[in-house]
């Protein structure tokens, strides 16, 4: 079994009271787990399961709908726990901050932009900030598409994502996928997010 579930970056309540306790349980341990799962059933006995999760999804659009759907899932998951902390939120600094306001306009600019995206999205899917020639982008994707797949509409290299599944908020959001993505900000750690953005530009 190539892929196996990342520990999360801190505990399942640690990101209290924006994201519950029981979803996050939920959230990490039976979905993302089921993604991890259906992957490695999906690459066994065939020349993809001496992969990486990079190569996979780079390619995933030619491979199969299962890689797709499932590389997906658990290259989208461990990007977003990595994109979250507990006593985070606040606001980007430095090049980060300076180039989001040249895109965007300002940081609240930004966020509308990006809750917009999310909000937007037709049934399940994600909200990205990415990389894309040099400049900030904002996307989206259905299912768990990501920027860095083949089959991206808006391809590049993402920085932050938010995953606007129902799984991600019904317990606690209900249909409220707005508040959800209220509460999303006050998670992000821009720390990470910056470290992502030196990386890529
Ligand atoms: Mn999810």
């Amino acid at each position: 079994m190539p892929f196996t579930l990342p520990a999360l970056p801190y505990s399942h309540d640690a990101l209290e009271p924006h994201f519950d306790t029981l979803t996050m349980q939920i959230h990490h341990g039976k979905h993302h787990q089921a993604y991890v799962d259906n992957l490695n059933k999906a690459v066994a006995e065939t020349p993809n399961e001496n992969k990486s999760i990079e190569e996979l999804v780079a390619v995933a659009g030619s491979i199969s709908p299962a890689v797709r759907n499932n590389g997906g899932g658990h290259w989208n998951h461990s990007f977003f726990w990595e994109s979250l902390a507990p006593n985070a939120g606040g606001t980007p600094e430095g090049s980060l901050a300076t180039a989001i306001d040249a895109a965007f306009g300002s940081f609240d600019a930004f966020k509308e932009k990006f809750n917009n995206a999310g909000i937007t999205r037709f049934g399940s899917g994600w909200a990205w900030l990415l990389i894309k020639d040099g400049k900030l982008e904002i996307s989206s994707t259905p299912n768990q598409d990501n920027p860095v797949m083949d089959v991206a509409e808006v391809k590049g290299a993402p920085i932050l994502g938010v995953d606007v599944w129902e799984h991600a908020y019904y317990l606690k959001y209900q249909n409220r996928r707005a508040e959800y993505l209220t509460a999303f900000w006050n998670l992000v750690n821009w720390k990470k997010i910056a470290e992502r953005f030196q990386a890529g530009s």
